[in-house]
């Protein structure tokens, strides 16, 4: 038992790479949690056993390389045996999350769209009760007009902030803006209250401008959490029951 928020990400990735078999192809996520696991598929491919991945980042890329893991594209395997990739917030009583904090939300959501099992690592700290509870939205916009998309995201109730604008920027300035992997900006977007998720999911995505959200709602299958009191692995209720 630990407490250790590193040894308890190791854990999470740790039981999620009982998961792999020969042969697999799989997403390979994006963030702190991911790189354990990226050292597990490592170790695994090291030992002989045949997996390839589609990484969310050009980040996970490198490091997926330098472990070992052959690297290949959505676009050669569209559709992926499983994925697995960290969170910033999840509600386990309805299998929503957050993620994007890191900045890789477009890739991480094609590729978990393209996987038979989502599968979600995370320690205990990310549990939320409701989303939105530990920090704002990330909203990946293109870069061309993105303060009239911002206006439109303000019009839905978001307060945004340009991710990696200075304090000392004028307002409106995105010299300092961070740019994802696909070259758009990232509006972190905190909504008084979000008491229906799935429609919020959609009104953003409704907004011209938005490319796309961190609002993960319904894609998880499994959640892995990794606590004090151990690991617990949480399997998405079918809807067939
Ligand atoms: C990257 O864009 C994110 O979605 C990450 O998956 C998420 O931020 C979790 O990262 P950590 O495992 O580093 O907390």
């Amino acid at each position: 038992m630990t407490t250790d928020p590193d040894a308890l990400k190791q854990e999470a990735a740790e039981r999620a790479a009982a998961y792999l078999t020969d042969g697999m192809v799989i997403g390979l996520g994006t963030g702190s949690t991911t790189d354990f696991f990226l050292r597990a598929v490592g170790a695994r491919a090291q030992a002989g056993l045949r997996i390839s991945g589609v990484p969310t980042s050009t980040r996970s890329e490198a490091r997926a390389r330098e472990l070992g893991i052959p690297v290949t594209t959505l676009d050669a395997n569209p559709r992926l045996a499983l994925a697995v990739d960290g969170a910033d917030e999840v509600v386990l009583s309805s299998f929503d999350a957050v993620k994007g904090r890191g900045g890789a939300l477009l890739r991480e959501k094609l590729v978990a769209l393209a996987a038979d099992v989502f599968i979600i690592i995370i320690d205990e700290s990310k549990l939320a009760a409701h989303i939105g509870e530990h920090g704002a939205i990330p909203v990946e916009v293109v870069p061309f007009g993105w303060q009239s998309t911002a206006a439109r995201l303000a019009a839905l109730g978001g307060a945004w902030r340009l991710r990696g604008a200075a304090p000392d920027d004028p307002p409106g300035a995105a010299d300092h803006a961070f740019v994802t992997d696909g070259g758009n900006f990232i509006l972190d977007c905190q909504w008084p209250a979000i008491p229906d998720p799935g429609a919020l999911a959609a009104a953003i995505k409704g907004v011209t401008g938005v490319v796309d959200h961190g609002l993960f709602i319904g894609l998880a299958g499994r959640v892995i959490v990794a606590g004090a009191a151990g690991v617990q692995v949480y399997e998405r209720p079918s809807p067939c029951g």
